[in-house]
């Protein structure tokens, strides 16, 4: 990935990205330190510096260039560096109290944290609930603290079913939502057909906080759920199903579990692109998931078969079917 950076941090950039490959939790810090001393200000260093590096460190992983564990100390070093930019610059609160929160089954703390800094820089009084809040903890505590606004992250499509659920939960106690994060489409397109306030990033949630009644909630545009459903209920007999079909004798016990994670997405996927009712999702997934397993030696006919098993089984959902069936695997 090709990051536009102003010069300052341009020249610090790649040697961010070798702390991050070295695990070099202080060198990381010393790079941000040195910036904030420079006088870059402290968004920057973490929307343009620590941001694009772990969006880089992602394509490392998806191409097979790193393993889960290069990423997890990479992850844990940008953790380091976000807490100590925090540290250092302190800001005080002069705004409402907006709480963050990831939804349940979203692990992705790290990007809705980045944006937690971001907006307490801005001024607001941030409380950062973390990963995978169960939504009706997350109520309670609205109920409980009554904040100007709840912040909803998603990093993965295949999970706005859920998070629409969530969105629908917290709504109902009043507060407004604002939602953010991968999961939503690069533009935010899918938060739209869900009829949710949607911001690209930190600094433009900042702005639309400060909007009154942001969240005069358009209806969400989602065509009826019986399809949807009828995915739900049969994900378990999908995954038996397509595992049926695979050759797994060869499998190591580890390449089936990964085979069995693999078809869960795929069925997730899907139900989510019949949610909202956009082939470009499952679209967009197949094109991820292709490059993560053919740079993993993964044969991609076997993804063109498993669509065929499930295209078969699926005749009666108009939608899935044609989403399998107009899906390019390559
Ligand atoms: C670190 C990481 C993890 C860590 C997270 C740890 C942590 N503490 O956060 C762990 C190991 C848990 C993880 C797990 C998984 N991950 Co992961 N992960 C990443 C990685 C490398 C970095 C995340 C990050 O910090 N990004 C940096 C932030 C700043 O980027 P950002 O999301 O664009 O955020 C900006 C905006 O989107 C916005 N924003 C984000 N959130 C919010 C919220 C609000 C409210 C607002 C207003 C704005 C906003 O503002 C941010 C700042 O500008 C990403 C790569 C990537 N491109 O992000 C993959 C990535 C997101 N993961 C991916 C995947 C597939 C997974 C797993 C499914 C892998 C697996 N097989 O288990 C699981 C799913 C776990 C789950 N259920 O949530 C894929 C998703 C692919 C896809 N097309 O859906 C990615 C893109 C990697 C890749 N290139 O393939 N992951």
């Amino acid at each position: 990935m090709t990051a536009v950076l102003s010069p300052t941090l341009e020249s610090a950039y790649p040697d961010y990205l070798r702390c991050l490959d070295a695990a070099d939790e202080h060198g990381a810090i010393d790079i941000a330190l040195a910036l904030l001393d420079d006088g870059v200000p402290a968004d920057e260093v973490l929307l343009s510096l620590v941001a694009p590096a772990q969006a880089q460190v992602g394509e490392w992983w998806q191409r097979n260039e790193w393993s889960v564990a290069q990423e997890h100390a990479a992850t844990h070093v940008s953790e380091r560096v976000v807490a100590a930019v925090s540290v250092a610059v302190r800001p005080r609160a002069t705004r409402d109290r907006v709480v963050v929160a990831c939804m349940d089954g979203e692990w992705h703390a790290l990007p809705a944290r980045l944006v937690s800094e971001v907006l307490r820089l801005d001024g607001w009084d941030v409380t950062f609930l973390g990963a995978s809040v169960p939504s009706p903890h997350l109520v309670s505590y609205l109920h409980r603290h009554d904040p100007r606004a709840v912040l909803l992250a998603c990093a993965l499509p295949m999970r706005l079913p859920l998070a629409f659920q969530a969105i629908e939960a917290c709504r109902r106690t009043d507060v407004p939502v604002l939602v953010g994060g991968r999961g939503f489409g690069a533009d935010g397109r899918w938060a739209s057909k869900l009829g949710v306030a949607y911001a690209t990033d930190a600094r433009a949630a900042s702005s639309v906080l400060a909007t009154a009644a942001f969240d005069s909630a358009s209806a969400p545009s989602l065509v009826d759920d019986t399809e949807y459903a009828g995915l739900v209920a049969a994900r378990v007999e999908l995954i038996d199903l397509a595992l049926d079909r695979l050759d797994l004798s060869r499998y190591s016990p580890a390449q089936v579990d990964a085979t069995v994670a693999d078809l869960g997405y795929i069925v997730d996927s899907l139900a989510a692109a019949v949610y909202v009712d956009d082939a470009t999702l499952f679209g967009e997934f197949v094109g991820w998931l292709c490059e993560v397993l053919d740079s993993r030696g993964v044969p991609l006919h076997t993804v063109g078969r498993t669509f065929d098993v499930l295209a078969d089984r699926l005749r009666d959902f108009p939608r899935a079917h044609a989403f399998l069936r107009g899906a390019a695997v390559s």
